[in-house]
């Protein structure tokens, strides 16, 4: 490596030691542009795919209200997908090439996705799982290094901290109504539980990008750390519910402060991030379709965008 190199390196590595920000027309190192590239688009791509499942409930909503809540949730979820995909523009990929990676399965997004909502306990399930296990990890990512990233996480929390609550009341109130609507909240905490363990990644010993990520304070908690995070706080969430909680083994461990727990199915998480999970194929599918049907947008955003470039140089000149 050569000195001039070297020193840049060092520099970065100290700004980031001394919890200064990095923003997009900072010198970074290439490895750490392209591994936040990564990170932030299939965050972005998380977001905009997660509207899938619970956008097949809108219709089917209980009430008028359950609609127009979900209606706005799913909204939001579009919302953060724009944001993230923004900061991810700020590291100079275009738009156009993070939505191909997604679509051609370069590109990953959060396995949770992939798997059906069969019941409206399943909306319930999501909201109070999925986006609680995020929001362990997103709070975490407020400060990430990179800044465009850590601004956006802050609002993305907030907000679903509120998708949070919706998805608690629905599973309330269900885990308090007839024994069949009981039911249907332990089907949905059953089926959703493992999934949202999974979301926090491979365990720390098998993950691929943490060591570093954690050393240029990308990720500032490791995927086991969080997990447990969200192992600890779920515990009496299903306790007050009174359901019963889907794993077996969960033990409380005076010594360590926290609970033990079964191991995940690692075996079906791989398989499902390996494109083979029940809705793989059927999320990418209709993520092209709606990007095609799009198009008409996009080509009028750019030729309006054309006629006042060229109607501000007529102005200028
Ligand atoms: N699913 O080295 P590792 C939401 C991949 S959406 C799929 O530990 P890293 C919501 C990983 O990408 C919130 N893939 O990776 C939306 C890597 O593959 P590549 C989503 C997974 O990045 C709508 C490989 O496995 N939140 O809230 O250090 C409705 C090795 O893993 C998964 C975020 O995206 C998975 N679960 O750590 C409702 C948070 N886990 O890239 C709710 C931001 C791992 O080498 N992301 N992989 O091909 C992160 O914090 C980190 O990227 C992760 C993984 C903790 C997810």
């Amino acid at each position: 490596m050569n000195s001039s190199l070297n020193e840049l390196e060092q520099a970065f590595q100290a700004k980031i030691d001394a919890e200064q920000k990095i923003e997009p027309k900072d010198w970074m190192p290439a490895k750490y542009r392209q591994n936040l590239v990564r990170q932030v688009s299939q965050h972005g791509h998380s977001e905009v795919i997660g509207m899938q499942p619970e956008g097949n409930w809108i219709t089917r909503a209980p009430s008028l209200r359950r609609k127009a809540v979900l209606l706005a949730k799913v909204q939001d979820e579009a919302g953060h997908g724009l944001y993230l995909y923004s900061a991810t523009e700020t590291l100079g990929t275009p738009r156009a090439d993070l939505i191909e990676a997604l679509q051609t399965g370069k590109a990953k997004y959060a396995s949770i996705f992939n798997y059906p909502t069969q019941t409206w306990g399943d909306i319930g399930a999501i909201g109070w799982l999925v986006d609680g296990a995020a929001i362990c990890n997103q709070v975490s990512l407020q400060r990430t290094s990179y800044g465009p990233y850590a601004r956006s996480m802050i609002r993305i929390c907030k907000e679903e901290s509120f998708h949070q609550r919706q998805g608690y009341q629905i599973m309330v109130e269900l885990a308090k109504g007839t024994p069949e609507q009981k039911q249907m909240a332990q089907d949905s905490l059953n089926r959703f539980y493992w999934p949202a363990l999974m979301m926090f990644g491979p365990h720390d010993s098998k993950s691929a990008h943490s060591a570093q990520s954690m050393k240029w304070k990308i990720k500032r908690e490791t995927n086991d750390d969080l997990r447990q995070k969200f192992i600890d706080q779920t515990v009496p969430q299903i306790e007050f519910l009174g359901l019963e909680h889907p794993d077996k083994e969960l033990v409380w461990n005076e010594e360590r402060g926290h609970y033990d727990s079964g191991e995940i199915d690692w075996e079906e998480f791989n398989s499902v991030i390996n494109g083979n999970g029940h809705c793989n194929r059927q999320r990418i599918s209709h993520h092209v379709a709606a990007h095609e049907e799009g198009l008409w947008v996009r080509e009028a955003q750019h030729a309006y965008n054309v006629k006042m470039k060229a109607r501000r140089a007529s102005t200028a000149a």
